[in-house]
């Protein structure tokens, strides 16, 4: 086999040098010998080359993986960046928007405003209790409740609104007897202040009202399908 590969190697050479070796003997043993080192080393040098470029090769794979990491934590970094300023940017116009509109119904003629943070206004039309609510919610309030639970808010609304018989935010649907405020909050001494003998339920009244000057605006029940106005209250939100 190793003759046969000389020959082959020989005949190689013959073609480059213009030699003639066309006729295969068996060489000498040293030159043998010395084809066997060119052989070995031309292997040796082929794995040294082969080895450097895988080697060469991990490299660049390794520095391309790094690279590839380093701008996965950039982009991240920077993904996170700008949810964080689209936040702020948000939080920024939600306040302005909340500025923009305190200040908006600061100036609304149609609302009264004194000095606990809220506004209030009568509804247009005499309606049932739950008609002038729902006027109310429509202009984003309620019927009052803060604002008519305070002796002294409430006088300061019935001489600047003229309220005469209004609904306010008081009722006792849910059960008989058990009056609570429309936001949750039940009746106490401090926060309702009943005109003597109220709420006596005649023929069954079940919604809150205030009564006019001459029953020093107290708090009456009456019939919901009765029909008058309601005051409206709505709270001024400052801005955060
Ligand atoms: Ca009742
Ligand atoms: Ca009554």
């Amino acid at each position: 086999m190793l003759i046969i590969i000389i020959c082959m190697f020989l005949f190689s050479a013959s073609l480059s040098s213009g030699q003639d070796y066309a006729t295969c003997t068996v060489p000498d043993t040293t030159i043998i010998n010395q084809l066997l080192r060119r052989v070995v080393a031309l292997e040796q040098a082929l794995q040294r080359n082969a080895t450097e470029r895988v080697a060469s090769l991990e490299m660049q794979l390794h520095d391309t993986i790094s690279k590839l990491n380093n701008l996965t934590a950039e982009k991240n970094s920077l993904t996170t960046l700008l949810e964080t300023m689209k936040e702020d940017l948000e939080r920024v116009s939600r306040k302005q928007q909340a500025a923009l509109n305190r200040e908006r119904a600061l100036h609304d003629p149609d609302w009264h405003t004194p000095f606990n943070g809220y506004q209030y206004r009568l509804t247009p039309l005499t309606q049932s209790w739950q008609a002038s609510r729902t006027v109310c919610q429509d202009m984003h309030s309620d019927l009052a409740v803060i604002g008519v639970q305070n002796p002294t808010t409430r006088r300061s609304l019935a001489n600047t609104l003229g309220l005469e018989n209004t609904w306010i935010g008081l009722n006792d649907l849910s059960r008989e007897g058990a009056w609570e405020w429309i936001d949750g909050t039940k009746t106490t001494h401090d926060n309702t202040q009943w005109f003597p003998g109220e709420p006596s339920n005649s023929g069954n009244q079940d919604c809150g009202e205030i009564w006019g000057h001459n029953f020093q605006y107290k708090t009456n029940d009456d019939d919901c399908t009765k029909l008058q106005k309601g005051l409206c209250e709505r709270r001024l939100l400052p801005p955060k």
